[in-house]
């Protein structure tokens, strides 16, 4: 197009606006397809790191007065495509959710064109029924056949909420129309210490305050120890609290450690308590006949289950499912049944209008990325996929354990997240105590900021419980590969071996 066209040259505005319009998205998409390839270049850095006010000078953000042309505009996409993470890249382990998968990102682009807001059947037919049938068979591999209600919602955290607003909606269906004075009594809720905060915010957005979310102590792989909600399901009962909800994790955030699921269940079914399950992280481990078994066995036992594909099953951010046992809980507790929006007497089945069970009104379409990759890879493919990953885990903790004077392996994990300290030359010949790891924990955040210095590799780090700072490495990603893991290993050496 011209240098000096301007966005009211692209349609609708402009009537003849089709060729300038056609020119303007080709160079989008010709920034997009480098930006694919970048991502995909081992020899390319993960990240160029400013800090902000640099970056804000170099971005030129301000909005002005006057709209500028559509080819500066080409170089703000272009300027801002390369400054940002490289979340796609195969040395990019900092996060649950990695990657680059290429269909679900076609999905994403479409989805973006279709522009539509998923409350009604009316308006988004098409991925309306994709959703049904997708939900419908992510229930079914938990083990829930043909029964049960699920929704995609804006993340594990709001999953969980309807998770927690279910449970009490089935144990005081009064509350939704008369609030805190339908429960004579106070609500308490239960959650292992190492479980996502997450569960504590449903506490404290709930009403019943973050005192009332009760964390059960965890044992040293920091899986939650059933004795010890017992013991606090009966102490609270016996201070004439009201215990009506547990949530188990499947796949913490920090050491990918899975709650024993059976025992927890039992103790759900002995005292009448909802039983959720927050598989946001592990819940792709459900593909593998591999590692399924000893992880997620009992799942089906769950009233709920949060399942985030855009965590291990790599379909772009974000896409994050819940999903109830009971099929009719989800509708009862949230639908307002606006009359403008959700009226009876339209011509379909508005059993279809999935709009009315939520608590949001616009609703983004999470469905179309996770149905066009879910076709591509088949349910095999997404199997071979989770194996893969874990077979990575199990090859970064092999690879450790014969370098163990440079690489303090935490734990053995349960997942693909490997918790370890990285120990420099000068600490290497001393014992391991309670100094060394003070050191180390000092070490961590200063490794970290030379990694991001370098460009060259991204791996988390964060305390936990009473341990001091130390690396998660996490791969999520279909792009990691044995030769990553070396370079991972070898990377950190160089950057922090003195
Ligand atoms: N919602 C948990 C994500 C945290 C992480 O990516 O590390």
């Amino acid at each position: 197009f011209r240098d000096f066209a301007f966005c009211t040259d692209l349609l609708p505005t402009c009537d003849k606006g089709l060729p300038a319009t056609r020119e303007f998205l080709l160079k989008v998409v010709d920034i997009l397809l480098d930006y694919v390839k970048d991502v995909n270049d081992r020899k390319e850095k993960v990240l160029n790191f400013r800090h902000p006010a640099e970056m804000m000078a170099l971005l030129k953000l301000e909005l002005p007065d006057k709209g500028v042309t559509l080819q500066t505009l080409i170089e703000d996409c272009h300027i801002t495509m390369k400054n940002h993470v490289k979340t796609g890249h195969p040395h990019f382990f900092n996060q649950l959710s990695c990657g680059l998968d290429l269909v679900s990102m076609a999905g994403e682009w479409l989805t973006a064109t279709a522009n539509t807001n998923m409350f009604t059947y009316e308006i988004a037919p098409v991925f309306i029924l994709m959703e049904s049938v997708v939900l419908s068979k992510m229930r079914e591999i938990i083990g829930w056949d043909g029964v049960g209600d699920s929704i995609l919602a804006p993340g594990g955290s709001i999953s969980n909420l309807y998770a927690f607003l279910s449970a009490r909606h089935r144990m005081f269906p009064g509350y939704k129309e008369k609030g805190l004075h339908s429960i004579k009594g106070q609500l308490v809720m239960f959650t292992s210490i190492e479980s996502h905060y997450s569960v504590k915010t449903c506490a404290s957005v709930g009403g019943l305050g973050t005192d009332f979310c009760v964390e059960v102590p965890a044992d040293d792989r920091g899986k939650m120890i059933p004795s010890e909600l017992e013991r606090l399901i009966l102490e609270h009962k016996s201070k004439g609290n009201i215990p009506f909800f547990v949530n188990c994790t499947a796949g913490t955030t920090v050491f990918g450690a899975f709650d024993p699921i059976h025992e927890i269940a039992d103790l759900c079914k002995k005292y009448k308590l909802w039983l959720h399950i927050d598989a946001a992280w592990g819940g792709g481990l459900l593909f593998s006949r591999k590692y399924r078994p000893g992880r997620l066995d009992g799942i089906e036992r769950a009233d709920s289950v949060t399942w985030n594909p855009h965590k291990l099953m790599g379909t772009l951010l974000q896409c994050s499912t819940v999903h109830f046992k009971d099929k009719s809980v989800l509708t009862s507790c949230n639908t307002m049944s606006a009359d403008y929006l959700f009226m009876q007497d339209k011509l379909y089945d508005v059993r279809y209008d999935t709009g009315d069970k939520v608590i949001q009104c616009g609703r983004h379409n999470d469905i179309f990325k996770l149905w066009l990759q879910w076709r591509a890879k088949g349910t095999e493919g997404f199997e071979k996929h989770m194996d893969h990953l874990m077979e990575l885990g199990e090859y970064m903790v092999k690879k450790m354990k014969a370098m163990s004077e440079k690489f303090y392996l935490i734990l053995e994990p349960e997942m693909m997240n490997v918790s370890f300290w990285y120990v420099p030359t000068r600490l290497r010949k001393i014992p391991h105590n309670a100094e060394r790891v003070k050191i180390l924990g000092q070490i961590t955040p200063k490794l970290k900021g030379r990694m991001m210095e370098a460009g060259t590799l991204m791996v988390a780090y964060q305390p936990q419980g009473d341990l001091p700072n130390f690396f998660r490495n996490i791969i999520s990603s279909a792009a990691v590969r044995e030769e990553d893991i070396d370079f991972l290993l070898s990377e950190m050496d160089r950057l922090g071996h003195d």
